[in-house]
């Protein structure tokens, strides 16, 4: 039997009792009118998504949260309540949470798994692929309006995902990767000496003729070490200070804002990992999400580019509402693209090492596909760098 048909049938099959799952355990929120249909939405990589329908003109989202990814279920919860309360106060639209039958912001099922709920918005939009520069211009807005409405926000957020940027532990994670080469895909025994890397190229052992597979792997793994030093250099001014600590989303793709019909930004969706750290973060992904011509999983590689005119069009969005920046922050937006790319491209490549224990995949090598779109990016934006700093320079001087 085909490898991918054993595998599209055990993630149907594991969709189905999900799906049971979720048509019971609606009941257990305080929804008033009667539940006519559920069914999943969405292709979020982490959680489990479902549309619920109902008698009345109300729909409804409710979500299985990843417990694996997020330690602290009930501290996000609350991470979240606390935020969108502060954004309504302000007269402006955001989720809105619907509480469990016992008056929490989640339920705990009896399997130990923990679900959320709110309210669809209705009359919106969201998009895979930004096309237009309009669409492209209003995401920028959203970003930065986001960060915005929460500047004055005075509590102490609970750190949902530790050392969720930090490219620190995320080195320290990669290297206990490819030294444990746990799905065997660098070759069964990696070899390789991570703690001692010269110009960047582990000093990978000797080992049996090897397959293009893993050639290509190990070649993969050096793109990540030969820039380290660069991605060290930004993140200590992360830790140093010079780059404050403010609120941020911290997953600003495409896809986790909604927008109105005639394409104004209307809000942030998916804010699981709200919490207190860069909002160079949120620029930085942005710039990886919008600037990019394909998907995030594009095959060809040769067609992914960073596209100059959707970084302008994003970036005067941005800078229009985002007018708290500090002069390192100003300095440094252009990086922060370069910086969450590699990450991407780092945690990609690392779960395709790791045997695919983290996102959620289509097909055995989609972690290994999505991390090489992630690198082509990644070039682009490295052979666009002095372009993109001039457009920013210029942007920050007409306003
Ligand atoms: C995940 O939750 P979702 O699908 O919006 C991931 C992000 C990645 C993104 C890549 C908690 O986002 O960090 O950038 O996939 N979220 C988490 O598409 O790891
Ligand atoms: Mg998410």
């Amino acid at each position: 039997m085909p490898l991918n048909f054993i595998f599209s049938t055990f993630v149907a099959s594991f969709f189905k009792v999900v799906m049971t799952d979720a048509q019971l355990i609606v009941t257990h929120f305080c929804i008033p009118e009667p539940v006519t249909k559920v069914a999943a939405l969405g292709e979020g990589f982490i959680n489990d998504t479902f549309l619920v329908e109902t008698a009345g003109s109300r729909r409804y989202i409710l979500q299985r949260k990843n417990k694996t990814v997020f330690p602290n279920v009930p501290g996000m919860m609350d991470n979240i309540a606390r935020i969108t309360e502060h954004i309504r106060s302000k007269g402006q639209e955001t989720i809105q949470l619907i509480s469990s039958e016992d008056g929490k912001w989640f339920y705990l099922d009896n399997e130990g798994e923990y679900w959320a709920c709110c309210l669809f918005i209705e009359n919106s939009v969201s998009y895979d692929c930004a096309n237009s520069p309009g669409l492209i211009r209003s995401g920028g807005m959203g970003v930065g309006q986001f960060q915005s409405l929460l500047t004055d926000f005075t509590g102490t957020l609970e750190e949902t995902l530790p050392g969720f940027h930090n490219i620190r532990y995320r080195f320290e994670q990669f290297t206990e990767a490819v030294e444990n080469d746990a799905a065997g895909r660098l070759g069964g025994c990696s070899g390789a000496d991570c703690e001692n890397l010269e110009e960047g190229n582990a000093a990978w052992g000797e080992g049996p003729a090897e397959d293009p597979g893993v050639r290509e792997l190990k070649q993969l793994v050096d793109e990540v070490w030969r820039r380290k030093p660069v991605m060290m250099d930004f993140y200590r001014l992360i830790e140093n200070g010079d780059i404050p600590k403010r609120i941020s989303h911290n997953d600003t793709k495409l896809s986790n804002f909604l927008f109105r019909k005639d394409g104004s930004v209307l809000c942030a969706i998916d804010l699981d990992t709200v919490m207190q750290s860069s909002v160079l973060y949120d620029y930085g992904d942005a710039i990886r999400s919008y600037s990019n011509i394909c998907k995030e999983d594009e095959k060809d590689t040769e067609k992914v580019k960073m596209d100059p005119e959707r970084f302008t069009a994003f970036t005067e969005g941005y800078l229009s509402e985002a007018r708290f920046l500090n002069e390192t922050e100003k300095e440094q937006l252009v990086f922060s693209a370069l910086y969450i790319t590699y990450e991407q491209y780092l945690r990609f490549l690392m779960d395709y090492i790791n045997g695919d224990t983290y996102y959620k995949i289509r097909y055995p090598t989609h972690n290994l596909v999505r991390a090489r779109a992630q690198l082509a990016l990644l070039k682009s934006m490295e052979a666009h760098y002095n372009l993109m700093q001039q457009t920013v320079k210029t942007i920050l001087t007409n306003f």
